[in-house]
Formats: structure tokens, C-alpha cells, sequence
């Protein structure tokens, strides 16, 4: 039994005959004008724009520890003294601790913390539907464009569909396949009906989507495990670290993060301000400095005191493409060095609602770094929506984490039926 079977139930043939009576085309193309107007919600950097009216004060401030050299390239093969200091002991100055001013502004821009509560499989689900909503809508407006011209299943159909498929940011090579795939789909040259040939078509996407096979679970490892988050500016690595932490916080686990951007300034504070949320510990280093020594010091202190899980936040914006290999390289070795099977996790954030651009960062970041994962964020926002569904197809690297929101409780595993339910909530 294919995934589209699994999730709606019902088998194509009897679908077929149901369809023949009922109209289910809910979209008309002025909903992409909505949809087009919605994307000016999510963007990305635009801290200040989301400010909530009640800043929290986390319960529990956990210490900082600070990294007090940084050290130049050639250190990563010689023995590192790291000395530690609290970040009390710094001087106001230091970059390592948090002005006032920036420290209000950053918790300004952080939506409010939500009293932890394990959720039930419904609110999961009615989270995935509510977040898939814009991008569900303005998939269908395409597709019920197309469909409105349907007469009969015949070359013209095909060569429109495959339009249709690469303008929703399937990918040329994916709309291509399912095109393929369609013209020689028995039941598609039997649809007599618009609604038969949804159906077919959205069967095929969501079959071929249910057989990616990958393993989507995240991996975690005793006694530590430690998981990288990499990708360009803006696509949520901070945020994610915030929401997982707060996570892992809830589940009991005993949690590090590693402000390892040492590159964009106030890109520590939001980090800082994030582990105060979630009361969770901190190791930052200098601004400018470099970043595999804070990565270090992090792992050092995350045995030394047991720790159970570590999250390595990177910069997501370096000089050029050769910095950002040299410096993600040697924060690799630096943590293979002391734990040789890790990073368990190397976790690429990607921006769904970039399209086919996303396509091209996680090529880009796997020639730098083997990827184990993908976070995919802002699923709130309006993706043209193909690109989700093929994502997985394409890279043959496993969705294993969605951002639903802004919120800290705005995180869930990625799980493939309430996915494909969200996206074609209005569809079927
Ligand atoms: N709507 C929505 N916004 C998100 C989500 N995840 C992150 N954001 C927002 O995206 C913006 C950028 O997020 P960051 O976490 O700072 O991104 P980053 O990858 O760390 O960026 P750099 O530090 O510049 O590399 C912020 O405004 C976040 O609130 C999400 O799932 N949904
Ligand atoms: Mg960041």
C-alpha cells in the first residue's frame, strides 16, 4: 500500500467514482495574490520585526563560560590549554557579556516562553495543518489553474502539467520524472473527469515522496551526543538550537549550547538568550575569534561535567565559501578529536520558503560537510510548496526536524503523514 493510501484511506478507484459527483476545487487564482502578500510575514533576520509585549525572565540563569584566547589556525594540531573563565570576571567591555541594551532588544525579538507540556498526536497534528495552511493554498491555486484547462488526458495535458509541477519548485529533473511517470499511469488515461486526475496526480507525488526510506529519527548517542547546526544567514540554525534545547531541557536531559558564530556581531547574545530561556548551560568566545576554540572548550566542559547533549550553533555568513570550509573542517576535527563518532548529528537548516535555492545550499554545504539531516524552517510561511514534497527525493538526506513557528515550543519531529495531510489539507 502506497503513502497516499495510508493517509486518505480510500483507494483511487472508488475515489474516482465518488469524484464523479462532487466538486472539490476550493481555489480560484486570486489565492496566490493572498499567498504572495502573506510572504512578507516571514523573513528572514528581521529580529526586531516580531518583538512580544511581555519579555520573560527565565527562571534560571545558568553561567557562561567564556573562551579567553582565540587561537590561530596552526593550533588545531598542537595541545590547547583553554583557560575558562566566569563570565562575572570579565571586564563590562568584553564582548563575552551581554550589554543591557542588546540583552533587552534580543528578548524583545524572542516570542514569549510557553510553560512546558508534552502535546498530544491531535495538537501535533492540528499544528502541522495550521502551519502547512499558506503553502497547501497557494500549491492548489496552481494546480486548480492548470486543472480548470483540462479537456482530455493528451500531450498538451502532459507538457502543462510539467509547467505547473516546475512552477510549484518541484525541480526540473523531479517534474520530468513524474511527468514520465503520469503518461504511462494506467489510471490517469482512464480519468474522464478534472477531479479523477487530481487525484491520480497527487497519489503519484505523495508515493513517491513515502518512498524516500530514510531514517528520520534524530540520532542520540551515550554519554554525549553532539549535533552541528550549519547553513547560510537567516535560515533559523539559532532559533532551532533554541526550540531543540528547550527540548531536550523538558525530556531531563542535561544540556550544552556552543555559541561557535563568532563572526556576525549579536549573533552570542541571541544564542545567550536563547539558553536563558530554556535554562540551559552556555560556553561563548570572543567576537572574531575563532570559533573551533569555543567548540573545544564546549566539548571539554560538556564531558567534564557530563553532560548529555551539545548543540554547536555556527555562522551562517563567512568571508567567502573557503572560510566557511576551513572553519566548519576544523571544528570537526576538533570534535573528532575528543569524541571520534561525532558530531552524531550534522544538521543543515533550510528555509522553506526559499524554493529551489534550498536545493542548491544543501549541495553546496555537502561538499563541505556530510550532512546527516535537514531542519526544515519557517513550514509557517508560504513555500511554493514542490520543493518540500521533493526535498528528501532529490538529496537523499532525511527531513528530520520542521520549524512551525517562531514560538520556543515551535518544533516537532518531522513525521511524513501529517506532512503530506497538511499540504494537501484543501486539495482532497
Ligand atoms: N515563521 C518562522 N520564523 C522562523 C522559524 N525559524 C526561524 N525563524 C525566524 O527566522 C529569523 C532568522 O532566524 P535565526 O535563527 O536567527 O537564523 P540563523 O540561521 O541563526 O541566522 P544567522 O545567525 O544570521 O546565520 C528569525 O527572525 C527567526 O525568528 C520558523 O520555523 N518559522
Ligand atoms: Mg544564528
Amino acid at each position: 500500500m502506497g503513502l497516499f493510501d495510508k493517509i486518505f484511506g480510500k483507494k483511487i478507484e472508488e475515489q474516482i467514482e465518488d469524484n464523479q459527483t462532487a466538486d472539490i476545487f476550493k481555489f480560484d487564482l486570486s489565492d496566490l495574490d493572498t499567498v504572495a502578500e502573506a510572504d512578507s510575514d516571514v523573513q528572514a533576520d528581521d529580529l526586531v520585526s516580531v518583538a512580544t509585549e511581555t519579555p520573560v525572565e527565565a527562571a534560571q540563569q545558568p553561567p557562561i563560560t567564556a573562551v579567553s584566547e582565540p587561537f590561530a589556525d596552526a593550533a588545531i594540531d598542537m595541545p590547547i590549554e583553554p583557560v575558562v573563565i566566569p563570565i562575572e570576571a570579565l571586564p563590562e567591555s568584553a564582548p563575552e557579556s551581554v550589554p543591557e541594551s542588546i540583552s533587552e532588544s534580543i528578548s524583545e525579538s524572542i516570542p514569549e516562553v510557553t510553560t512546558p507540556v508534552v502535546e498530544t498526536p491531535q495538537e501535533i497534528e492540528d499544528k502541522y495543518e495550521k502551519s502547512l495552511k499558506k503553502t497547501s493554498k497557494s500549491f492548489g491555486a496552481r494546480f486548480n489553474a492548470f486543472l480548470s484547462n483540462f479537456r482530455s488526458v493528451d500531450e498538451a495535458f502532459f507538457e502543462e502539467l510539467e509547467d505547473t509541477l516546475i512552477m510549484s519548485d518541484v525541480g526540473v529533473d523531479v517534474a520530468t520524472q513524474l511527468t514520465d511517470d503520469l503518461r504511462h499511469e494506467v489510471k490517469l488515461q482512464n480519468a474522464k473527469s478534472k477531479d479523477d486526475v487530481k487525484r491520480v496526480i497527487i497519489e503519484k507525488m505523495v508515493d513517491n515522496f513515502g518512498e524516500s526510506g530514510l531514517e528520520t529519527r534524530l540520532i542520540i548517542r551515550e554519554p554525549l551526543t553532539v549535533m552541528l547546526f550549519v547553513g547560510v544567514n537567516g535560515v533559523g540554525k539559532t532559533t532551532t538550537i533554541g526550540k531543540l534545547a528547550n527540548r531536550f531541557k523538558n525530556e531531563g536531559k542535561k544540556v550544552l549550547l556552543a555559541a561557535a558564530d563568532t563572526f556576525r556581531a549579536g549573533a552570542t547574545d541571541q544564542l545567550v538568550e536563547w539558553s536563558r530561556r530554556s535554562g540551559v548551560d552556555i560556553v561563548v568566545g570572543k567576537e572574531k575569534s575563532d570559533p573551533a576554540s569555543v567548540v573545544f572548550d564546549a566539548v571539554k566542559r560538556a564531558q567534564a561535567e557530563q553532560f548529555d547533549v551539545l548543540l554547536i550553533d555556527t555562522a551562517g555568513r563567512l568571508q567567502n565559501k573557503d572560510n566557511l570550509m576551513k572553519e566548519l573542517e576544523k571544528m570537526g576535527k576538533i570534535i573528532k578529536r575528543e569524541l571520534p563518532d561525532a558530531p552524531h548529528e550534522t544538521l543543515l537548516a533550510l528555509d522553506a520558503t526559499t524554493g529551489q535555492n534550498a536545493i542548491s545550499q544543501a549541495k553546496e554545504f555537502s561538499k563541505v560537510t556530510p550532512l546527516t539531516g535537514i531542519v526544515l524552517t519557517k513550514l509557517d510561511g508560504s513555500a511554493k510548496g514542490g520543493i518540500i514534497l521533493t526535498i528528501q527525493q532529490i538529496l537523499k538526506i532525511p527531513v528530520k526536524l520542521v520549524g512551525l513557528g517562531e514560538g520556543l515550543t515551535d518544533l516537532e519531529n518531522f513525521d511524513e503523514a501529517l506532512f503530506v495531510k497538511g499540504l494537501f489539507q484543501d486539495l482532497l
